[in-house]
């Protein structure tokens, strides 16, 4: 049997690598300044199951140009390539300033880096991917619903409920609605197979 992957993508600095340690509790290393995840890094959690924290995508600075088409082709040809093998995927964002970053890509004629990838994602999967709508402790939550709103109307083209299930408004720093998203996963995993997906996971 090819090892299996559950795959965490989003911008730099979105907190993939939190939210790998608040679902998973694997040690991956986290930092302050965007592009602390350089490579696609696999951590085994059980036999045949590994996670993959995933470098950010996006503008790092001093890299050029480069750096970031090199690592975004390298994300985006792992989950071609390995489609088949992917057993879940979380996208993670930085809820609170989707809205802006929609309208500031808007007029240059771009959609949102987050909204391409989750739909790649579901292109190549054939499902959306588990969305993490992150860093809600740091805004207000008329502003958290406000951007939850325009981010699924952005994605679904104006029917939101396609993919509100798939939706998770979460802290990962702080723990909140992570329980329910590693609820999700964890039974998502049973279902594939994976009855102990976290056998191998230091505590
Ligand atoms: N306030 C707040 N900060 C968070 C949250 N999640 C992550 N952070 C912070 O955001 C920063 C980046 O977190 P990481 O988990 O390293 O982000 P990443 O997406 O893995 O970043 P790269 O590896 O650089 O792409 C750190 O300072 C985290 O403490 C959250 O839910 N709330
Ligand atoms: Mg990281």
């Amino acid at each position: 049997m090819p090892d299996k992957y559950i795959i965490f993508s989003g911008r730099p600095n979105a907190g993939k690598s939190t939210t790998i340690r608040a679902l998973t509790g694997v040690k991956v290393p986290v930092g302050k300044k965007p592009g602390t995840t350089t490579k696609l890094n696999k951590y085994q959690i059980a036999t045949g199951l590994y996670l993959v924290d995933m470098p950010g995508y996006g503008r790092k600075i001093g890299a050029g140009k480069n750096w970031e088409d090199t690592t975004k082709n390298k994300i985006l040809d792992f989950i071609q390539e390995e489609a088949d093998n992917i057993v879940a995927a979380i996208h993670v964002f930085n809820i609170n300033t989707f809205i802006e970053v929609e309208q500031r890509l808007a007029k240059k004629g771009f959609i949102s880096v987050d909204v391409e990838m989750i739909q790649y994602i579901a292109e190549n999967l054939g499902e959306y991917p588990f969305i993490a709508a992150n860093k809600i402790d740091k805004g207000k939550e008329q502003d958290v619903l406000r951007n939850v709103g325009a981010f699924l109307e952005s994605l679904t083209d104006g029917d939101p409920d396609a993919a509100v299930d798939y939706l998770y408004a979460i802290s990962a720093k702080n723990k909140i609605g992570t329980g329910a998203m590693k609820n999700k996963l964890v039974q998502r995993l049973i279902k594939k197979g994976f009855t102990n997906p976290f056998e191998r996971v230091n505590r």
